[in-house]
């Protein structure tokens, strides 16, 4: 009846389509998102949000969404029951262990930047098997800077990042921030800048980015040139006595045997033969990181670039001989609830390597680059079961075709996901997952020092289907089919129904009593907790807040809460009465109190890294950079700009009428090759070739084309766009394993 409908009161949650969770409130109506805008409550986004989060009824409500499980059969999937599932997975794992032992499993993804409680399992159900094989997305962009990071703080996990908002001087390292985010509310920072006459937007990329284009200076250095350029600034520094001597005396060691490493460079000569830029300019923007407010963001610009080790390296010893670690408006370490991930000293001998490759994981991931030749060996340990959850490597991880071929090898392969997927298409199981939408989760991401911001998403939207589950609960049923979960008193299921303190209370004199199951408690308290609770993921968060450091606790108090037993019950209560989020934390201390090394200061002397930076000279940068005759341009495979949202949305729809699937090349190569912008031409690289639309664009350098990341997608069984990742060979990577995606060979021809 008309003007009887009833209009969806707005619910809080959270973005989950990038690592800024922004705050939204949704208006939902039948159980559809109907309306999407930036929650000003949230007091971390602050009402921002961009066009992805404002699309996110498309995650939501598609058609690809999976309701109940599925079970290859021949070349299709079938619907088969949640105990016919759990039932013959376990058996089979259980068969594999048997047979071939532990290293024959690997887990793959569980986090991602909508929740992480199904990887907090799924590391527990791995551990069972006996396996330490996680393979994450983090090792494919971030193993480089991690694994530096960890030698500095003097344990892995400690990640740093910039203190963006409180700089005045902002450095945007290949980051292209206007269109990926990656810090919060980040075109209201680039607004603030440009409006502000103290500070000031530097932007070093080769290409005339959206956000280059917002700079106050724009250095367009010659692609892969970044080392040189960090080497030439550096030596700027101390020919001028820029170096802050006080502060490397107070906070770094080690810097007396770095020094040397730059002596005699010639600067100059490296700027303008070798990165092709203007001295006088390059000049003055050293002088701005060294003597103002400055912070550095780099992103996948270096990441996944050439030399990206010895670079995340300089940018440390940059910021550190310019006294610009620790500091407000610098390099952070920020506040956390739990660390970002394990400590894995791969110097250890017990630290697990691959069995081909012999690689060791970073923060305990294993890079996804190097799956398909793990399990496409004969070795009698090669890998042969996979979970994979919560990411999609046929469309997010290099050489797909390698990729295929693999999930094709495996003995047993078992997805859980919200989507039919182009990788659940593979998968010999699929278990249907509750959306991100419908659930209570949390991704920790506080990004900030000393206070630490924490939301739990709650569920706006009621489960889909009444068959999925929470991927957290999906990891213990199988822990438990398998097996590794101990009978559990009554008293600890009752418990959970008369409050968290009352729990904490049974829970204690149950670990008093069997003390060899503390070692599971995370699992105990999954399955009793949970069941009270009605969420694993709930209960999950509550282990998080038991298991907090004493730093956490300590910054806690200093919010006021209460320092007994009853800490965890109020903050919970806190939490859940705060759908927007809320800042839990104040840590004390000041940021140098974060570092793990025994003096308390920057621990700047990695000696494996002295050699490849005296190796990178001028003339061995000019040989190294030249392309092969057969493959003379650079393809920057997949950029992140705004209709990509990895592969999280997958209804096309949201990108209608945009152009999504191009290729971005410059005009000068355009004319060159006789390429015309909305006519069809092909790319060739060393893994295989494509035939796309180009559009010829002043975003793009010369000599570099560039493809979005997210095409290959499969649709409601219909494919839209090219794939990236299948012009990627494995083999396209860097010693820590890390695809080098801003800089695979390629040649380009018109159709
Ligand atoms: N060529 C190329 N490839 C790239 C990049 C590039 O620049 N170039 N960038 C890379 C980068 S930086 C990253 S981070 C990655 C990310 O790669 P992945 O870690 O694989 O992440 P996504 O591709 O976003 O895949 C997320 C998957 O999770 C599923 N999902 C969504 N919600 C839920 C849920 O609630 N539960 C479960 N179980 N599943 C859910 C989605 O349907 C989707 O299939 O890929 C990258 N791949
Ligand atoms: N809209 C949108 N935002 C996203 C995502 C998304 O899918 N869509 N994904 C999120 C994820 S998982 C990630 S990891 C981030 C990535 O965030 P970014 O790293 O900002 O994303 P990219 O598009 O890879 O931008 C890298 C920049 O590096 C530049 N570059 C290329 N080669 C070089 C070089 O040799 N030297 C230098 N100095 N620069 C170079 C490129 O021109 C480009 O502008 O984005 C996140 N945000
Ligand atoms: S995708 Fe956009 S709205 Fe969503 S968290 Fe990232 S910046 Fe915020
Ligand atoms: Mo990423």
């Amino acid at each position: 009846m008309k003007g009887a409908i009833e209009v969806g009161e707005w619910k809080k949650s959270s973005c989950v389509l990038c690592a800024q969770n922004c705050g939204l409130e949704m208006q939902v109506e039948d159980n559809r998102i109907v309306k999407v805008r930036g929650d000003k409550d949230n007091p971390r986004s602050q009402g921002y949000c961009c066009r992805k989060g404002l699309s996110i009824a498309h995650y939501a409500h598609n058609a690809d969404r999976l309701q109940y499980p599925l079970k290859k059969v021949g070349d299709h999937h079938e619907r088969i029951s949640w105990e016919q599932a759990i039932e013959e997975i376990s058996a089979k794992m259980l068969a594999i262990k048997e047979q071939h032992g532990a290293k024959a499993f690997a887990y793959m993804g569980g986090g991602g930047t909508g929740g992480q409680m199904e990887v907090g399992m799924g590391l527990r159900l791995l551990s069972f098997l006996g396996s330490r094989y996680y393979y994450s997305a983090l090792a494919q962009e971030f193993s480089n800077v991690f694994w530096m990071d960890g030698r500095v703080a003097g344990r892995q996990g400690l990640v740093t990042l910039p203190d963006v908002h409180n700089a005045d001087t902002l450095v945007a390292w290949g980051w292209n921030g206007w269109e990926s985010h990656q810090e919060p509310r980040t075109r209201e920072l680039i607004k603030d800048i440009r409006k502000d006459p103290q500070r000031r937007l530097i932007v070093i990329d080769p290409r005339f980015s959206e956000t280059a284009q917002r700079a106050d200076i724009h250095l367009a250095l010659r692609p892969g040139t970044d080392t040189m350029l960090l080497k030439a600034m550096i030596r700027i520094i101390l020919d001028q006595g820029w170096e802050d001597r006080a502060f490397i005396a107070a906070h770094v060691s080690g810097w007396d045997e770095i020094e040397p490493l730059f002596a005699d460079f010639e600067a100059r000569r490296a700027v303008e033969e070798v990165c092709d830029l203007d001295y006088d300019q390059v000049f003055e923007v050293t002088r701005l990181i060294a003597q103002t407010k400055s912070c550095i963001h780099e992103d996948l610009g270096i990441y996944m670039n050439r030399n990206a080790t010895i670079n995340c390296y300089m940018l440390h010893i940059l910021r550190a001989i310019t006294g610009r670690f620790c500091v407000e408006g610098g390099q952070i370490y920020p506040a956390f609830l739990y660390p970002m991930g394990s400590n894995s000293d791969e110097r250890k001998p017990k630290t697990w390597r691959t069995v081909k490759h012999n690689m060791f994981p970073v923060m305990g991931s294993f890079p996804p680059a190097i799956l398909p030749d793990e399990i496409l060996h004969d070795h009698p340990e090669r890998i042969r079961a996979l979970i994979v959850s919560a990411c999609n490597p046929l469309r997010s991880y290099p050489d797909t075709l390698a990729y295929e071929k693999a999930f094709a090898a495996l003995e047993l392969s078992v997805s859980i996901e919200v989507a039919y997927s182009e990788t659940a298409r593979l998968c010999d199981y699929i278990l249907p997952s509750l959306s991100y939408m419908e659930t209570y989760d949390t991704t920790c991401f506080s990004f900030s020092y000393p206070d630490f911001f924490f939301q739990m998403r709650q569920p706006v939207l009621e489960p889909l289907s009444e068959e999925s589950r929470e991927g957290a609960a999906i990891m213990l049923e199988l822990a438990k089919a398998m097996g590794f979960l101990p009978e559990l008193p009554e008293y600890l299921y009752e418990a959970g129904q008369k409050g968290i303190t009352a729990y904490l209370e049974a829970m204690g004199a149950f670990i008093q009593e069997n003390p060899q199951h503390a070692r599971i408690m995370p699992m105990i308290l999954a399955e009793t907790l949970g069941s009270a609770l009605g969420s694993v993921n709930q209960a999950l968060i509550v282990g998080l807040l038991i298991s907090s450091s004493r730093a956490f606790k300590e910054g806690a108090a200093a919010m006021g809460y209460p320092t007994d037993m009853s800490m965890i019950e109020t903050m919970f209560n806190d939490i859940l009465a705060h759908p927007q989020g809320l800042y839990l934390a104040r840590f004390q201390g000041d940021n140098f109190s974060m570092l793990r090394t025994e003096d308390k200061k920057l621990a700047l002397k990695i000696e494996e890294l002295f050699a490849p930076i005296k190796d990178a000279t001028i003339e061995n940068e000019l040989e190294e950079l030249k392309m092969p005759d057969d493959y003379p341009l650079i393809l920057h495979s997949g950029l992140h700009v705004d209709t990509v949202a990895n592969t999280y949305l997958r209804n096309p729809a949201w990108n209608k009428s945009r152009r999504w699937n191009t290729m971005l090349v410059s005009e000068a190569d355009a004319s060159r090759l006789g390429l015309v912008d909305g006519k069809m031409a092909r790319i060739t690289t060393r893994a295989s070739a494509a035939e796309i639309e180009v559009e010829i664009s002043p975003r793009a350098a010369e000599g570099c084309v560039y493809i979005r990341h997210g095409g290959g997608l499969i649709y409601d069984g219909k494919k839209y766009g090219v794939n990236v990742n299948e012009l990627v060979l494995s083999t396209d990577r860097d010693e820590m394993c890390t695809p080098m995606h801003r800089r695979i060979p390629c040649r380009v021809e018109k159709i």
